[in-house]
């Protein structure tokens, strides 16, 4: 059905100014040109003047920009349309940070916070006919905050500030610019989000708030609260519209303006609602809301779109402690996903094809939540509406992380600003699920030793506690109070530490016992908490990555790049003494990168099948990370150019609807079965012993009934009742069927991958044409473990399985996206198993 237009008389606009930028260093002459949105970083390196920090250690060389001041100047001709308009706004969605604007030599705005968007009335100050001079110039990030840091009374903790001066807790910047233990340090200053006109007569649209005050199968009553700015006496027209495909209903509403800012409250009714639903639970249909307001010479128009759903997050004490789960439409479920990290140094970078790539990978690797972690920055507006599309949940962090704050009353004033802002920027999405305060701090100040460490006083710690309770006590949660009342909002995550079993009984936890502790993979069975929000181990990007960023001279874990591009401490070191105990040495380095890439894949499988098994005690699991800021070692499942790791692989079968989990636990062979689905069902489960020859030395096959959203213990035999078997060459298989659909399979060897002998396959494959690349179809005799597929000269070729494990006379289809002719990919692509990984 076609909708009908708005009258659209309104002769209001919004428009990105698009004249053309220029920058210099304010001690320099000329002015070069610029790319707005951006950052001098990016400017000086499409100049030449810096080398691309992300080769090599090239960072180091470009250290000197944070220090200096940046200017940034345009100019341009208001058009007549806008001169037309009473009231011009420049608005500036992200200044980074300390700016002083002047519009035709007048300041007319004083920055200090990135993440807040400016708005400053400048009809007065424009020029008719001809040019207009925009001027911004940015102090220093670290010269601007230097007096506050050396005139304290004392050193605020900063642990990832990769300075010795840990300035970055006076900014209210994105603390990885200043350095974290994935990423380098590259602190930025420049416009890095757009710079619009808004224009609009006697009146404008300047926020809207929807609120749901019930929602059932037949109707759905929502409150549209519409805040209007006006320069105008007299009777004003609002007209709006629910689009959804099926309807189109106008509804007309007159009142009476004044000056100033007020509130309207429309009434909203939407009959058969369709429900908004995470990924994988159902569709995620959205609906939109427009409005258009009319005066007699002027108004305004406003969109949004909106979900109906209900959404919980329970977290209180129950019989088994504290939980901690989300239940939307009245459904706990099981959240799967991971932490987001900025996906650059340089934000302004990020594409949309970037960010609608990053939701698709995320989809398909069966998340539903995604934490947007709070040492970045809140994301874009598109971000979000990506999330809605896709059936993310969106965890967001206010921005601090690991460090205390100064906590002054200028201070608290900025970060209410950026709390109020985002809050209303972000209130309206559907995949929005709960707000958090930090991360880490409330667990770092008991138990991270800080309050030893840095020599505090009792009067000290006094006012450190104080400062923190002012900020994450008050401040934020009275903003999502004031502007997303309902939503839930909590201090600090994790709410548990991991230093006592008890912990893991209460909220959420982020257990660092393996990898940082240096405890053994196994422990992710011993310690499961009620939701578990980060753990993690790191892998090196793989071969095709690392040379982006490398030279052969550097393939070595302890050469300098390579150490220059893993910026957790002992990371390197870390990675190889858990290699050591999991697998043969690699021959080589491309081998190391290989294998280190299935040791994290082996790592997290552990983790996220533990976490699944023990639904619903425990009910989420968000790895640490998705994704990379830049190219290096880190924890994460994608890597900066966007390839993924095994890792990522290996997490969208884990976290598949149902899941098919096989343990070994002394001695007793287990096999669960974990349903995300909301109704039940049957499967045939069919299981077996093997040699890695292909012998079969048991099998068994049963039908199931599978309970909705749990998970059960289907199988329970005893490992030694079984015979032939050896524990170096055999394996378990466990597929669930529904009919000829596989739901799921998983493979449980009997020890570590290094004790395993394995056979020298004989791996034959094909190669056909496929829609938009090939499909490879693969054979082998005996069992091909961990057979990895790679297109050496296409760093873009992604293929749809990888790194899997190819059972003994099977077969196996893979696609590839690639640009290479089918010829090309036959004679290019290489076929390389764990046993190549140590064999010469
Ligand atoms: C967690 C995160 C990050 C960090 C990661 C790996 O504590 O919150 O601060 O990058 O661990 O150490």
């Amino acid at each position: 059905m076609t909708l009908k237009p708005f009258s659209a008389k309104s002769a209001s606009f919004c428009s990105a100014l698009s004249s053309p930028w220029r920058f210099k260093q304010t001690n320099d002459e000329a002015w070069l040109p610029a790319q707005v949105p951006g950052c001098a970083h990016l400017d000086l390196l499409r100049q030449g003047v810096i080398s691309d920090p992300f080769y090599r250690a090239n960072e180091r060389e470009a250290q000197w920009v944070e220090t200096r001041d940046w200017e940034y100047r345009t100019e341009f001709i208001a058009p007549a349309e806008w001169l037309r308009c009473e009231n011009l706004a420049l608005e500036f969605a992200g200044l980074d940070t300390f700016a002083d604007v002047y519009l035709n030599g007048e300041l007319i705005l004083q920055t200090d916070n990135m993440f807040v968007g400016w708005r400053v009335a400048v009809r007065e100050l424009l020029r008719g006919g001809q040019a207009n001079d925009l001027h911004i110039i940015f102090q220093s990030p670290i010269k601007r905050t230097a007096p506050l840091y050396e005139n304290s009374r004392f050193r605020y903790p900063a642990v990832n500030d990769q300075a010795e001066k840990q300035v970055s807790v006076y900014a209210r910047k994105a603390p990885y610019h200043y350095g974290w233990d994935w990423g380098p340090r590259l602190v930025t200053s420049g416009i890095w989000r757009e710079v619009r006109v808004h224009g609009w007569s006697q009146a404008c649209l300047t926020a809207l708030s929807i609120k749901q005050l019930s929602l059932n199968a037949n109707e759905a009553h929502l409150e549209a609260a519409v805040e209007i700015t006006s320069t105008f006496t007299g009777a004003a027209e609002l007209r709006y519209r629910i689009n959804d495909a099926t309807s189109s209903l106008i509804h007309t509403t007159t009142f009476n303006l004044r000056p100033g800012a007020q509130t309207i409250t429309l009434p909203i009714t939407i009959f058969h609602p369709k429900l908004w639903w995470p990924n994988g639970l159902g569709g995620q249909p959205l609906y939109t809301l427009e409005i258009e307001l009319e005066t007699p010479r002027g108004g305004d128009t406003a969109r949004q779109r909106l979900g109906l759903r209900t959404l919980e997050v329970v977290n209180e004490p129950d019989a088994l402690g504290e939980s901690f789960f989300v239940q939307v439409n009245g459904v706990p479920v099981f959240m799967k996903g991971a932490n987001y990290v900025p996906p650059d140094s340089f934000p302004p970078r990020v594409t949309r094809d970037r960010y609608k790539q990053m939701f698709k990978d995320m989809r398909a690797a069966n998340y539903n939540m995604l934490r947007v972690w709070g040492g970045g920055y809140y994301e874009d507006d598109y971000f979000y509406d990506l999330a809605d599309e896709n059936g993310i949940l969106i965890w967001q962090d206010f921005m601090f992380a690991c460090s205390l704050y100064p906590a002054d009353e200028k201070f608290l004033q900025n970060v209410e600003r950026e709390a109020v802002y985002n809050v209303k920027r972000l209130r309206h999405h559907p995949s929005l699920a709960l707000w958090c305060g930090n991360n880490e701090i409330a667990v770092a100040w008991k138990e991270w030793g800080w309050q030893q460490n840095y020599g505090y006083s009792e009067d000290d710690k006094k006012d450190l506690e104080k400062g923190y309770s002012a900020i994450f006590d008050e401040v934020l949660p009275n903003a999502v109070r004031r502007h997303d009342a309902g939503r839930f909002y909590f201090p600090s995550s994790p709410i548990s530490g991991w230093g006592s079993p008890a912990e893991f009984t209460r909220g959420d936890n982020h257990f660092w016992g393996v990898w940082h502790a240096e405890w053994p993979f196994e422990d992710y069975q011993t310690y499961i908490p009620r939701f578990m929000s980060e753990y993690g181990f790191q892998s090196f990007p793989d071969v095709v990555s690392t040379k982006r960023f490398a030279t052969p001279d550097d393939y070595d874990l302890f050469s300098e790049v390579m150490l220059h591009h893993q910026r957790s401490g002992k990371g390197n070191a870390l990675i190889k003494r858990y290699l050591d105990e999991w697998y043969r040495p690699p021959k080589d380095f491309p081998a190391f990168l290989f294998v280190g890439q299935l040791l994290q894949a082996e790592a997290i499988k552990i983790a996220i099948e533990a976490h699944r098994r023990a639904k619903p005690y425990c009910m989420g699991t968000l790895y640490w990370q998705f994704n990379d800021c830049w190219p290096g070692a880190s924890w994460s499942s994608v890597d900066y150019y966007g390839r993924w790791k095994a890792l990522h692989y290996t997490v969208a079968k884990a976290y598949a609807p149902i899941l098919v989990s096989p343990i070994l636990e002394g001695g007793r062979l287990g096999v669960y079965i974990i349903s995300d689905e909301l109704r039940p069902r049957e499967a045939t489960l069919k299981l077996c012993l093997q040699k890695f020859t292909g012998e079969t030395l048991w099998s068994d096959e049963q039908r199931v009934n599978l309970a909705a959203n749990s998970s059960q213990l289907q199988c329970d035999e005893m490992l030694a009742a079984f015979s032939g078997w050896d524990e170096r060459d055999t394996f378990f298989h466990a597929g669930l069927w529904d009919g000829p659909t596989q739901l799921s399979a998983n493979t449980l060897y009997l020890t570590k991958p290094r004790f395993l002998e394995l056979p020298a396959a004989k791996l034959q494959w094909d190669v056909k044409p496929d829609a938009g690349g090939a499909r490879i179809t693969l054979q082998t005799d005996t069992l091909a473990k961990n057979v990895y597929l790679l297109l050496p000269d296409d760093e873009a070729a992604q293929f749809s399985l990888n790194y899997f494990d190819l059972l003994p006379n099977r077969e196996i289809s893979v696609t590839v996206n690639s640009d290479f002719t089918i010829e090309e990919i036959a004679a290019k692509l290489q076929v390389i198993t764990l046993r190549d990984s140590y064999t010469p």
